[in-house]
């Protein structure tokens, strides 16, 4: 249901949905039951021609009855959804599947910027390539990321994937995604991190592998390089002795 306003991209993101919707139902439920007896028992005891207000202390058991009932009903429905969520956070949180590629996420006042591996797939090798606001990833391969900040906190959320992580200085936290389908999808922060949060936004774009080797191709030669340090001049001739 979810995915007709958002669409599902990453592997996890239907089980992420299950979750909303199984909370959203059992909490929807008992809203509407509490909702429906509450308005039941407000007509049914309206004020009336002769009628007189009783006083209760709510210790008879004929009147306990009607939370210690719901209660019990409820603390089982808190079970389910916690046997659900903690399974799902097991697969998602708590699991590092082999990564097919690592990408660094440096998260920025007030940008994203990518550190793709290049073409030897290894992070932190000359070849590496540097992008602004926008990531590259093939479909289909799991993604491992390194999200870094050098100044607040921000948070690393692309909707699609139902991804949210936040990136904290001073630490590199690690997670991962996989893909299902090709396209260009936001990458947004959903942390307040300054005036320019609003603008701080990226895309990732997902490609079959063809694609994203041309792309790699096309990028490598003007990858960040670190010049080679210029050789130093020749020390100039020592006068000659008079
Ligand atoms: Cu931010």
């Amino acid at each position: 249901m979810i995915s007709y306003a958002v669409e599902q991209v990453s592997t996890y993101a239907k089980d992420i949905d299950f979750l909303i919707l199984l909370i959203c139902g059992l909490v929807g439920f008992w809203f509407f039951v509490a909702e429906g007896v509450l308005f039941f028992l407000i007509f049914k005891y309206r004020a009336k021609e002769g009628g007189k207000a009783a006083y209760m202390d709510g210790t008879d058991p004929k009147h306990t009855r009607f939370i210690s009932w719901p209660h019990r009903f409820i603390l089982i429905c808190d079970v389910v959804i916690v046997v659900f969520a903690v399974k799902v956070w097991m697969g998602v949180k708590q699991t590092m599947p082999a990564p097919d590629q690592t990408v660094r996420v440096v998260a920025q006042q007030w940008s994203w910027s990518f550190q793709h591996p290049g073409p030897d797939n290894k992070l932190d090798t000359a070849d590496d390539i540097k992008t602004l606001d926008e990531l590259h990833v093939v479909v289909g391969q799991t993604v491992q990321f390194e999200l870094v900040s050098p100044d607040v906190i921000h948070s690393f959320s692309v909707p699609v994937f139902r991804l949210k992580q936040d990136v904290i200085p001073g630490r590199a936290i690690k997670g991962w995604f996989k893909t299902t389908q090709t396209g260009s999808y936001d990458i947004q922060c959903a942390e307040i991190c300054g005036i320019g949060h609003g603008a701080m936004v990226a895309r990732i774009v997902i490609e079959q592998p063809e694609r994203y080797a041309e792309w790699v191709a096309a990028n490598v030669a003007t990858a960040t390089v670190p010049p080679a340090p210029a050789a130093p001049a020749p020390a100039p001739a020592a006068p000659a002795p008079k």
